[in-house]
């Protein structure tokens, strides 16, 4: 019997502005098979995960922006490759949300037009009852998000329900492609 197997190798990309917890929630979710390493050249941490589908192997290179003051001029290089996003925000801080918008752009004029879902995170110091989301899910539909949760990576809520929402949309998209 030929082995069938596949194996995938897949760069996301986390973006977002200053202290909103994209590094708090890359290491929530890829704890336990935690690796990391630091590209100084670059300005970016690089977490890996490994996982499975249907018995093949995909594996993950979670791309996350160290220093913010010199991105400007590594962002070709931090995004060269990616083949999905994740775009976080802070729903304790409003100014986070606005940039959503900022951030999308760079990934379409780096990347073109990736899977992208989009996290408020920090829900977990919010009331829930209490948030207008409105705006938000006008924004999602507007920018084609496939996907947007509230995550917390202090708590775990919506962290691996998210993150492998992510992982499925693109395991389908590339098991598809290899398959015709
Ligand atoms: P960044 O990588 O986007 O810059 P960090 O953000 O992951 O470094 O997080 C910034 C701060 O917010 C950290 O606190 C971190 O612990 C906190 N944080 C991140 N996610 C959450 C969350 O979901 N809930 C809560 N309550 N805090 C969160 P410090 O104090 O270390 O600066
Ligand atoms: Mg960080």
């Amino acid at each position: 019997m030929t082995d069938n197997k596949d194996k995938f190798v897949f760069k996301i990309v986390i973006v977002g502005d200053p202290a909103v917890g994209k590094t708090s929630l890359i290491k929530k979710f890829t704890q336990g098979t935690f690796q990391e390493d630091y590209i100084q050249t670059i300005g970016a941490q690089l977490s890996s995960y490994e996982d499975e589908a249907n018995g093949d192997k995909i594996e993950l290179f979670f791309w996350d922006i160290a220093g913010q003051d010199t991105f400007h001029f590594l962002r070709p290089a931090f995004y060269q490759g990616s083949r999905a996003a994740i775009i976080v925000y802070s729903l304790k801080r409003k100014r986070s949300l606005e940039h959503v918008d900022e951030w999308h752009e760079d990934i379409k004029m780096y990347c073109g037009d990736l899977p992208t879902i989009l996290l408020g995170n920090k829900v977990d110091l919010v009331d829930k009852k209490k948030l207008k989301e409105k705006k938000v899910l006008k924004l999602v539909n507007k920018q084609g998000f496939i996907g947007y949760y509230k995550t917390s990576a202090k708590t775990g809520e919506e962290v691996i329900k998210a993150f492998q929402a992510l992982i499925k949309e693109l395991y389908n998209k590339y098991k598809g492609l290899r398959l015709q």
